[in-house]
């Protein structure tokens, strides 16, 4: 009898152990704060007339589809675009899935998007400019969505390497992205 109490009390301090060990995949990071940037892919605005870089209109939302943040025309580059929306997240995004939505005020043309990762204080670093356009249309059938939740995004990653080129076709194409902050 004291042996199968011996055994019970073994294995419930087995599964309390397991149990309290941490887990890294369960791991949740904070990150202090996340820019979003648009800018204009070749650097400096005009650099090909006749593919003009595109105002574009940023927003955030989780993987729920509610809204984070948005932004309109405060991207921090005075030779790119005026017009090229900006995000600065610092209230702490957690490890998870985020959707980005960009849009055009007005218009269409190319544009360039990064995602970072950095200390409040650090300096935004230059953004990587591409050596010509791409074109997205692709991906163009793609980009529906319900309840702000896409249907077949485009997944970006942190890293200013990281960087895309896309281009908004019209002032009613609605571009995707999709985040997962490890
Ligand atoms: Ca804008
Ligand atoms: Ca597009």
């Amino acid at each position: 009898m004291e042996i199968k109490f011996f055994r019970l009390f073994l294995l419930i301090f087995i599964v309390a152990v397991f149990i309290s060990c941490p887990n890294e995949a369960d791991e949740t990071n904070v990150y202090e704060r996340i820019v979003i940037d648009t800018y204009e892919p070749l650097g400096g605005f005009g650099a090909i007339p006749q593919q003009v870089p595109t105002d574009t209109y940023l927003t955030l939302f989780n993987d729920s589809g509610s809204m984070l943040v948005e932004d309109n025309d405060s991207t921090p580059y005075t030779d790119d675009h005026i017009g090229s929306a900006h995000i600065y997240y610092t209230d702490g995004l957690i490890s998870g899935t985020y959707y980005i939505r960009v849009t055009s005020g007005f218009g269409s043309g190319f544009y360039a998007i990064r995602v970072l990762s950095l200390n409040k204080g650090a300096a935004l670093p230059d953004p990587i400019y591409f050596g010509s356009h791409s074109d997205d249309s692709a991906y163009e059938l793609d980009d529906a969505s319900s309840g702000n939740i896409p249907d077949n995004p485009i997944d970006i990653e942190l890293g200013n390497d990281k960087a895309l080129n896309r281009k908004l076709n019209s002032d009613t194409d609605i571009d995707w992205m999709k985040l997962v902050l490890p």
